[in-house]
């Protein structure tokens, strides 16, 4: 796809951004975090679009190749307009992540209301037309996504409490995708790293040989700013509560002008990624939070990339 080059593991498509306002076929404020999903060859896009009005809804794109998309003229998910969803959505709904789980499509999102920001979960058949399930978390969490498979019996996702402003990584269970518990702190930010301020879960887990691929972000604070990167780290297959591996360095840092400069400069945030036949993997984000683009690299490397270490650091929870 592209030269393998430059300071960053991942590899920019050439001719990114994929998406940009100018894709958006009705009047909007910006186009950024992005989900994908395969299906039947075609690929889908959901994306987060913020409107004019300044809150966030969902909109559907489609390709071919997973490269060129076409944005759908109509939103395809608006914050809800009736109870009880209402209150949770008044602000909007942001940052969708979409999991297959036995041949059903299910999107965590944030709903965002006055009391904060919770983590909601709905389901779709056509990416058009989408069921609320629940609100499942209490406000002061964000990045939910769910495992691609129940484990031991039950669904299992990750998400990022606030706690005490730190910003950890979680991990719950649920036995009907509603009702959750059990849960445990997985990962924390790392001091002296690129991910020091903050973490989160990004794309949904990758069911992998050695354990789940969870691709996060890590948050670095700098006295201009954050700077958010892209990074991985290994859970054990059978409890992923245990972190077995993390990357030392960032795969993807915000270098290029469309990653530098946007509504919130320095920002390279993903919300899922297609793993394709020959094990190339489709990393699809947000630059800026302005356009949405895409980077790869094989599967094996980002595998290896959690286990690269030095210093002992890949263990560091
Ligand atoms: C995070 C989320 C993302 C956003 C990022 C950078 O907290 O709100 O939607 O892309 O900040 O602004």
């Amino acid at each position: 796809m592209t030269m393998r080059h430059g300071p960053d593991l991942l590899q920019r498509w050439q001719r990114n951004p994929i998406l940009t306002l100018e894709d958006v076929p009705y009047r909007a404020n910006t186009v950024f975090n992005a989900t994908p999903v395969k299906v039947d060859g075609t690929y889908y896009l959901i994306i987060r679009v913020e409107g004019q009005e300044g809150y966030s809804f969902f909109s559907l794109a489609r390709s071919g190749d997973g490269l060129h998309f076409e944005m759908e003229k109509q939103p395809c998910m608006l914050p809800a307009n009736e109870e009880p969803w209402k209150t949770w959505e008044e602000n909007g709904i942001e940052d969708p992540r979409l999991t297959v789980i036995d041949g059903e499509y299910y999107v965590m999102y944030t709903a965002v209301s006055r009391y904060g920001h919770y983590i909601a979960v709905a389901k779709t058949e056509n990416f058009h037309s989408y069921q609320r399930i629940a609100i499942i978390s209490e406000p002061g969490n964000k990045d939910g996504v769910l495992f691609p498979e129940k484990v031991n019996g039950l669904y299992a996702r990750l998400d990022r409490p606030y706690g005490r402003g730190v910003g950890s990584m979680w991990i719950s269970y649920s036995p009907d995708m509603e009702h959750w518990g059990q849960s445990e702190f997985l990962c924390a930010p790392r001091p002296r790293y690129w991910d020091q301020f903050r973490i989160g879960a990004s794309a949904p887990p990758i069911r992998t040989n050695r354990g789940w691929l969870e691709i996060y972000h890590g948050v670095k604070m700098t006295s201009a700013g954050p700077i958010y990167r892209i990074g991985t780290m290994m859970l054990d297959l059978e409890n992923p509560a245990k972190v077995v591996g993390r990357c030392l360095e960032p795969l993807l840092s915000p270098r290029t002008d469309y990653e530098r400069i946007g509504d919130v400069g320095n920002v390279c945030f993903a919300c899922g990624a297609i793993v394709e036949d020959d094990e190339e993997v489709k990393i699809y984000y947000g630059a800026a939070d302005t356009s949405i683009c895409v980077a790869t690299c094989t599967l094996d490397e980002l595998i290896e990339s959690c286990f690269e270490c030095s210093d002992g650091m890949c263990m560091i929870r």
